[in-house]
């Protein structure tokens, strides 16, 4: 098998240029593209990709080494199928076109033309356009450092573009006053496109060359935040505009001083939910790592640090409300009214409560409420209970609805995902949680792989979580996993509720208490057995045709359980 030297691919403009993260060892099999280095200088950073598949035998580098193009990274025994290298220039990893750094780099020639192309000047308004992002196709905008009204310079970054591989922000080739904004954030952008018109004060400098260049950076953005934000913009529900706006607010999202830290420490970050404005990093200058991310989960998780988004889940705190930019929680010398009795929130209370807001605020809920006729089914679970009472397992109406919840999913892959970036995360089991009430509050036990078992067996596991639940020692594994979530309120009453989303599901099916109904069946009211459904979904994900079509379905199947084996 070849050994293959893997090399700094063109990266232009940007030449010595430090090694400042390692990111596999010797011994690591690699794919190619994966990323192997981070290297910056003061005004990039971007990881390096291997061009070869295969098994690190050597690396020729070091962190703090300067490193340019056509240095030797490492040595790769490439596997028996990839493509070898060795022989391809200096400049090109040539079989990874998509992700390579090349691309930031070729853009040293083509910005040229660029620069000139940006020279569109109509009435001493110019257009800017995005310039040469060599390979990187259709990156999303992640942050907007401007906006109309703004008067700028030129090589002023007017905004921030990420893919997998780098992040850039996205200069303005002229001086002059922000007249529109050609995009949002969300919006993919490629070479050429037209991100902004500038009004030039008088004679507006076209940028030379280089400064016209993307600048690969470490990403202000809070991608936790801005994400679900530009979706929600997208969205053609108000309610949704409306409830995502704060979630974008400048007050959470950092301002100033910009983190730094690679688009994978990025990624990191956002898969943890990790706001990256409030992480400290340790690296040079200042840089996050995913140490840094790792520490700050923790500090967190016990409780030695708190994010801003749980000050402002905190609604009696000093901090509450600040946070997100709203007037302070009300103050009141309660004494003053009467005798009080002060109470400690129970640790689950704490974090259940700062999980719900957090969720409450950042997806766009909307419920669909519905009734399902499940007269037939629950004389099937009484003559069942009855047949069962020497086995000791009781047969609940919530086993019968997470079955018909896992066909209902089965159905709509949609309810089964989770968000991730731009990406639908599509779930291949079917793990379902249900809201447990004990006396710390609420929690939600996960029945693993519905889809696998019986009605009986989950009823039985599902008295056994509920039991671990309210002795308070359920397991984190027994909490972990869920696809999709049922509250059930049916054992003490109520009509329809709207239940909050357990992110990173993206719906949950509220069910209330069934009573007996008058229902019509085309020639006579008929006494039914009616169950109240209130499904909570996520307006970035899903649409209101999607719930509505997903509450009749299962109202069919709880109608007629025969339909579960179709
Ligand atoms: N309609 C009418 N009766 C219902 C019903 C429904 N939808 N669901 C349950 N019942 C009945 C049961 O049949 C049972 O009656 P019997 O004792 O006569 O047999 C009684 O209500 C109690 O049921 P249960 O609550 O013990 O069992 P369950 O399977 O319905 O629920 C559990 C188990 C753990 C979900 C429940 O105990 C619980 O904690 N529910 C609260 C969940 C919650 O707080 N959700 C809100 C979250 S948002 O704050």
């Amino acid at each position: 098998m070849a050994l293959v030297e893997v090399q700094v691919p063109d990266i232009g403009d940007f030449d010595e240029v430090t090694v400042i993260e390692l990111m596999v060892k010797v011994g690591d099999t690699v794919k190619t593209e994966q990323s192997l280095i981070t290297v910056e200088s003061d005004k990039a950073s971007m990881e390096i990709p291997s061009s070869t598949a295969g098994v690190v035998k050597e690396l020729r580098v070091k962190l703090g080494d300067k490193v340019k193009q056509g240095s030797i990274v490492l040595v790769v025994e490439a596997a028996a199928t990839a493509p070898a290298a060795p022989a391809q220039p200096a400049a090109a990893p040539a079989p990874a076109p998509a992700a390579a750094p090349v691309s930031v780099s070729n853009t040293a020639p083509a910005q040229q033309n660029i620069a000139g192309a940006a020279i569109n000047s109509v009435a001493g308004i110019k257009e800017v356009k995005v310039p040469d992002i060599g390979d990187f196709k259709d990156v999303a905008v992640i942050e907007l450092l401007v906006k109309v009204g703004d008067t700028v310079k030129v090589e002023q970054s007017l905004m921030t573009v990420e893919s997998d591989k780098a992040s850039m922000e996205i200069p303005s080739s002229h001086a002059g006053v922000v007249k529109e904004l050609k995009v949002k954030l969300g919006d993919k952008v490629n070479i050429g496109d037209v991100i902004a018109m500038v009004e030039g004060a008088g004679a507006a400098a076209a940028a030379p060359a280089s400064a016209s260049a993307p600048t690969p950076v470490s990403s202000p953005a809070q991608l936790a935040i801005s994400a679900p934000a530009a979706m929600a913009a997208a969205s053609s529900s108000a309610a949704a505009s409306a409830v995502a706006a704060p979630a974008h607010n400048p007050t959470i999202a950092p301002t100033g001083s910009l983190p730094h830290a690679s688009p994978s420490v990025r990624k990191f970050a956002r898969e943890l939910g990790v706001p990256l404005g409030e992480v400290k990093g340790s690296g040079p200058k200042g840089r996050i790592t995913e140490e840094d991310i790792q520490g700050f989960t923790k500090s967190v998780m016990s409780g030695a640090i708190k994010t801003l988004a749980a000050a402002a889940a905190s609604p009696s705190g000093s901090d509450g409300g600040a946070a997100l930019g709203l007037i302070p929680w009300p103050k009141v010398d309660f004494a003053k009214f009467g005798t009080v009795e002060r109470k400690d929130m129970s640790r689950i209370k704490k974090i259940s409560g700062a999980n719900l807001h957090r969720n409450w605020v950042m997806i766009p809920h909307v419920t669909n409420h519905d009734d399902a006729d499940i007269t037939e089914l629950e004389a099937f679970r009484v003559q069942m209970n009855k047949e069962n009472e020497k086995a000791g397992i009781k047969i609940t109406m919530l086993a019968f609805l997470i079955k018909a919840c896992v066909a209902a999913l089965k159905k709509f892959p949609d309810f089964n995902s989770s968000l991730d970036g731009d990406q639908l995360v599509l779930k291949q089991y079917f793990h379902i949680g249900f809201a447990a009430d004990t006396p710390s509050g609420l929690v939600v036990p996960v029945i693993k792989d519905a889809d696998k078992k019986g009605v009986l067996q989950i009823s039985k596991e599902m008295g056994e979580l509920a039991a671990k639940a309210r002795e308070g020692k359920l397991s984190p594994a027994d909490m972990q996993g869920a696809c999709f979530t049922i509250s059930s309120l049916g054992g003490i009453g109520g009509r329809y509720f709207t239940p909050i989303i357990n992110a990173p599901e993206v719906a949950i099916l509220g069910v209330c208490k069934s009573q007996m109904e008058p229902v019509w069946d085309g020639e006579k009211f008929a006494p039914r057995l009616m169950l109240p459904l209130s499904l909570s979904w996520d307006h970035r994900v899903i649409d209101g045709a999607s719930a509505a079509r997903f509450n009749a379905y299962l109202g069919q199947i709880l109608g007629d359980f025969r339909r579960v084996m179709l």
